[in-house]
């Protein structure tokens, strides 16, 4: 039996990629931190004897900020394989705690090196990388060649975790990967960032549980893909013969405008847009009601207009390709958020 370590395995992409290593029969090692409560719900259902999955999932407490606790791990379980998913992972709030988020994403990414270097250097490594790194970049698409010029603590740190990355790969050969991620999301997505916060709002809007979205930066961009195709993208990273670096990305620009207009079109709602900058209002044009508000608490020191990703190279050589796209993927996650919200008004 393979045996994997996740940390942030509870996290939105940790949970995908548990499930998917647990279907494939893997022994999965996940790091949690210990939290006054449970955070857990993610992994719960393949958790424990009714998991129902072929692999087992074995939990240990940790932090990626206890070098001594990730050694000690490492020199227990020696996986075969570590993905390295545990991060302070909101761009906006790393601007509130720059020191921290340093420490989690960037020297929390070497103590984990550091301790496989030791204790299984044969361990196969993911590192979590992000199309943040590419900041406000000077071409677009972005490819693997694209410079770096990241413009955020949070990028900072990963991109620090980047170089470390390649560093442990040139200098001890370690077989170790960078996934340079674009914005992926699900239902399963942390409710403060922005596609799963307008896909909950407006779901609670339409079941009459709140009556209006604030928002920041609605002119924004992303290359918007579904989480459980990029998770398969970390793993086929580990099954190549030659460790090495890769875009994963669907190549599609949509701004968050356009998802707020088609999350409540789902909805059966068209939005008419009234006002300029931060007095500009989505209205309901059926009922005339303000549905939609900008709050400027919302915008960001300095934000990234927007980015998108060319995965030629993963489709080449992994022969990676995403499977859901921006339409398909607003449908899934309004699907799971207007079920939520109409058993939250039964209640
Ligand atoms: P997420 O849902 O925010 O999950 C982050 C995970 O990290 C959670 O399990 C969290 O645990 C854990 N964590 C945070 N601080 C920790 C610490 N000090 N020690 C141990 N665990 C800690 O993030 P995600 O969307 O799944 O993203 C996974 C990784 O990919 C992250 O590294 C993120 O930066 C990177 N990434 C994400 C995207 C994206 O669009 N989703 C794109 C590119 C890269 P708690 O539940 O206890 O907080
Ligand atoms: O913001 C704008 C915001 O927080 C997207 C992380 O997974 O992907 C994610 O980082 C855009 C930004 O994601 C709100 O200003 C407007 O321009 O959903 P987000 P992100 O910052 O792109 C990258 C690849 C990662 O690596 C990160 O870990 O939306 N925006 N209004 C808003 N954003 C939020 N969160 N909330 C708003 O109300």
């Amino acid at each position: 039996m393979k045996q994997a370590v996740i940390t942030g395995v509870n996290g939105q992409d940790g949970s995908y990629l548990a499930e998917l290593l647990l279907g494939k029969g893997y022994e999965v090692h996940g790091i949690v931190r210990r939290t006054s409560s449970f955070s857990r719900g993610r992994i719960d259902p393949f958790y424990g004897a009714n998991a129902g999955v072929s692999g087992k999932l074995v939990l240990h407490y940790g932090d990626m900020g206890d070098e001594k606790n990730l050694r000690k791990l490492m020199e227990k379980v020696r996986p075969d394989e570590v993905y390295n998913l545990a991060s302070q992972s909101h761009v906006g709030i790393s601007f509130d705690m720059p020191e921290y988020s340093t420490d989690v994403n960037a020297l929390g990414t070497l103590r984990l090196l550091d301790a496989m270097h030791d204790y299984c250097p044969k361990s196969r490594f993911y590192q979590a990388s992000t199309s943040e790194l590419f900041g406000s970049a000077d071409e677009s698409p972005q490819t693997e060649q694209t410079r770096f010029k990241p413009n955020s603590p949070y990028a900072v740190a990963k991109l620090y975790a980047y170089w470390m990355t390649v560093n442990y790969r040139q200098t001890y050969g370690m077989y170790a990967c960078n996934g340079i991620l674009f914005n992926h999301e699900s239902p399963r997505r942390g409710e403060n960032f922005v596609t799963r916060k307008i896909t909950q709002t407006v779901a609670r809007i339409a079941a009459g549980l709140t009556d209006c979205l604030y928002i920041g930066n609605m002119e924004a961009r992303r290359d918007w893909g579904y989480a459980p195709d990029y998770v398969r993208a970390m793993w086929l990273m580990l099954q190549q013969e030659k460790a090495d670096d890769f875009v994963i990305a669907t190549g599609e620009l949509h701004s968050v405008r356009e998802l707020i207009e088609k999350a409540f079109a789902y909805v059966g709602t068209k939005i008419e847009w009234e006002g300029k900058a931060a007095a500009e209002c989505g209205i309901d044009s059926s009922t005339g009601k303000h549905v939609v508000k900008i709050d400027p608490k919302y915008y960001r020191p300095i934000d990234i207009d927007s980015v998108l990703g060319d995965a030629s190279k993963a489709r080449r050589e992994l022969g990676w390709e995403p499977e859901v796209k921006f339409d398909r993927l607003v449908e899934i996650m309004m699907e799971a958020d207007v079920q939520a919200a109409q058993s939250a008004r039964q209640d």
